[in-house]
């Protein structure tokens, strides 16, 4: 498990170790290059790094579990063994269960803990999760997703899994929430979910939000290069922290520690 700052946002650096992330994939060579740059992103102020192995990008497939192992465990390794509080970043029970033995004290399941193998780990550890809506499948999720009201779709489906943790033994200060934005969400989807953010919020979980590079801030800036998009994803972070964000998942930690400060040092003046 992880304490947030009692004051201030926290932030969570993104580490793939994925051939083909949206906009980092193949960026090492090997797990030490890896565990470098994470330990890059906690030196320039990631409170957590969170590790993936498998893509979750529209359209990407399922990476068998051995081959995700062999990509994450020896990097969460390494780190939590440098003192770096590890995120584990998968939707298999068997990965999650291994990283955290390896030393993570997140689990960070796209899926929302649908699957009942992954409600058992997180019962059975002492582990921080993060629940995060998506609809369907990273393989099918942009395909038409609809809903009636998204809000209360995601606010519904998130409370629901927060309920079930907890009825399992999850401690509630181990919970936190996430809209998943761009998982199964159209472009006003995801507008209209980081407007009504604090909604989000009342269930009483903190809420984890990435944003950064997303797609759908180039369909609003035009930047089509998603690691060119750095003010857009400054920007919308900073928005999110306005309408009630606990933590922002980023890519560009020196970036977004500085932009916390100073939107902090704004908020506290006078
Ligand atoms: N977004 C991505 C992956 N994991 N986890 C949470 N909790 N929230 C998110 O919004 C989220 C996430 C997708 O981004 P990235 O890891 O950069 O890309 P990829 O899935 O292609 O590896």
């Amino acid at each position: 498990m992880i304490r947030l700052p009692a004051d201030r946002p926290a932030v969570m650096g993104i580490l793939n170790v994925t051939p083909d992330s949206f906009s980092d994939g193949g960026a090492f060579a090997d797990w030490r290059e890896a565990a470098d740059y994470g330990r890059s992103l906690a030196a320039a102020g990631a409170d957590i790094v969170d590790v993936g192995g498998e893509s979750t990008r529209p359209g990407a497939v399922e990476v068998p579990v051995e081959e995700e192992m062999r990509r994450v465990i020896p990097v969460v390794s390494e780190l939590a063994s440098s003192g770096v509080p590890v995120s584990i970043d998968t939707r298999k029970a068997t990965v999650a269960e291994e990283a955290l033995r390896a030393g993570a004290v997140v689990i960070n399941d796209v899926s929302g803990f649908r699957a009942p193998d992954m409600v058992r780990v997180a019962a059975e550890s002492q582990a921080t999760v993060c629940i995060m809506h998506m609809k369907g499948e990273p393989r099918n999720m942009q395909s038409a997703p609809f809903y009636k009201d998204v809000v209360e779709e995601v606010k519904g489906f998130l409370a629901g899994q927060a309920d079930l943790l907890s009825s399992r033994g999850v401690r509630h200060e181990n919970i936190w929430v996430d809209p998943g934005i761009g998982f199964g969400k159209r472009h006003d989807d995801n507008l209209v979910l980081l407007r009504r953010l604090e909604e989000i919020s009342s269930i009483g979980f903190p809420v984890l939000v990435g944003v950064s590079r997303k797609s759908f801030l180039g369909t609003i800036s035009g930047e089509a290069t998603p690691r060119l998009r750095l003010g857009e994803s400054m920007a919308a972070g900073l928005y999110c922290l306005q309408q009630g964000a606990r933590i922002l998942r980023v890519h560009d930690v020196a970036a977004t520690v500085g932009a916390i400060r100073v939107w902090q040092a704004l908020q506290n003046s006078g």
